[in-house]
């Protein structure tokens, strides 16, 4: 009730990082784009199958002068999979221990990434070419309070060349959002939720560009042919940008959503990164690729340690907006005070120096279980971990959000939203 959303209110200012004067602002008035990596792991990047790059343009992307690369950035999410990364980027909140906050907690009230950009002028949508209630998503977007969704029902999927499971596959995804995003008016905010690389990562043979893995496990060889699908797709996602004009005034964030390939292909992962998959080596496949590009922007591989859930401060700050008064789990990745306690949803951990993993304790840097002496800050660590967890879900469960409005912010009201094609 609202006594609680006091006690949110403190704890949230408690954890509040400081925007970086070297980046606050570095983006201010420019579009975002957000490029949905789907199940890509960090792994892929710079990996070589048969001495070939998979994903060269990934690569090259890490290296760009105007990137930002976090190469200890993991994913946070539960069983709600792609819907809890959303979740957690919208709003800076954890999804839920069980089930997808997208489908039980749709109704909420949200101070979600795109109502907050409203206030600042600019215009939201989401492109994705598969059914637009998977996930719930025609429901829970108009409580972020997306002005757009641009689902299946906006693109041509009558080729079955062109679909994958879950939707158009990538290449003609992105060729046809382009009359959808050059609609827009700018600042936009927007994101496209790719399909291709989806489990088990088959694809038409007459489409890939590079070999299977030898492994015997048919979803891990697959893998790298559709990692490298799409990563050609965002190549020419790229291009495109260019070719519209976009390139020069646009944020792009680029993520992986979570874990391509689970623990149950841990032989197989054993001869494709050539170690042992214990939870120590687990848990450092948890990586996903972050990459933020803004034009004019220094770039750096980035080792700061972060998680799905710092994403929102860490945007809103590039963009020039102060996230002190808003409730946010996270605390912004480029900030001097950053904490780089990572937690996950089921209560582990990952830290610079010490990981939690089934309640064991390891060193981070050797990898072997934590000696004695550091237990009492191991404890503490996991304190705060499940105090984060808690606090989130305090908000999530008891709808906290209704009873705190932030300074100068304008609430959503989700019925004034509507998808239909024919309405547009
Ligand atoms: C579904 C697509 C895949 O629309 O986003 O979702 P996932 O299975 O990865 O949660
Ligand atoms: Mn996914």
């Amino acid at each position: 009730d609202s006594s609680d959303i006091t006690e949110v209110i403190n704890y949230t200012k408690s954890n509040y990082a400081n925007p970086n004067a070297k980046y606050f602002g570095a983006a201010k008035g420019m579009n975002v784009i957000y490029l949905h990596l789907e199940s890509f792991q960090n792994f892929i990047i710079d990996y070589k199958l048969n001495g070939e790059e998979v994903t060269p343009f990934l690569n090259s992307l890490t290296k760009d002068d105007n990137t930002a690369y976090f190469d200890n950035f993991f994913h946070q999410t539960g069983q709600g999979k792609t819907s809890d990364a959303e979740f957690m980027l919208e709003n800076s909140l954890f999804g839920l221990p069980q089930g997808s906050a997208f489908i039980t907690k749709a109704q909420n009230m949200y101070q979600a990434a795109p109502s907050i950009l409203k206030d600042y002028g600019y215009t939201s949508a989401v492109f994705h070419g598969n059914n637009g209630s998977f996930w719930n998503r025609n429901v829970i977007y108009k409580s972020f309070g997306y002005d757009n969704f641009f689902d299946a029902s906006y693109y041509d999927t009558s080729s079955s060349e062109d679909m994958a499971e879950y939707g158009l596959l990538d290449k003609p995804f992105f060729e046809q959002s382009e009359s959808l995003l050059s609609s827009l008016p700018q600042p936009f905010y927007t994101k496209f939720i790719t399909v291709g690389n989806h489990y088990p990562y088959k694809m038409n043979q007459d489409l890939v560009t590079i070999d299977k893995a030898d492994t015997g496990d048919a979803s891990v060889d697959n893998y790298f042919q559709t990692a490298r699908y799409a990563d050609e797709a965002i190549e020419q996602f790229f291009n495109q940008l260019k070719e519209l004009g976009l390139y020069d005034n646009t944020m792009i964030v680029l993520y992986g959503d979570h874990y391509g390939i689970s623990d149950n292909h841990n032989k197989a992962m054993e001869q494709v990164i050539g170690k042992d998959i214990t939870p120590y080596e687990s848990t450092n496949l948890q990586r996903v690729p972050l990459l933020i590009h803004v034009p004019g922007m220094q770039g750096e591989t980035n080792h700061t340690y972060g998680g799905q859930i710092d994403l929102l401060p860490t945007v809103l700050h590039l963009l020039g907006i102060d996230t002190q008064n808003f409730i946010q789990s996270g605390s912004d990745l480029l900030s001097e005070e950053h904490n780089e306690i990572v937690p996950f949803r089921n209560g582990d951990f990952v830290s610079p120096t010490i990981y939690s993993i089934n309640e064991k304790l390891y060193d981070n840097k050797t990898g072997l279980p934590l000696d004695d002496s550091q237990l009492e800050l191991a404890n503490a660590i996991k304190n705060e971990v499940e105090h984060k967890l808690g606090f989130s879900d305090k908000v999530v469960n008891g709808d906290l959000l209704r009873f705190y409005t932030p300074p100068q912010y304008t609430p959503v009201d989700p019925s004034q939203y509507n998808y239909f094609k024919d309405t547009h």
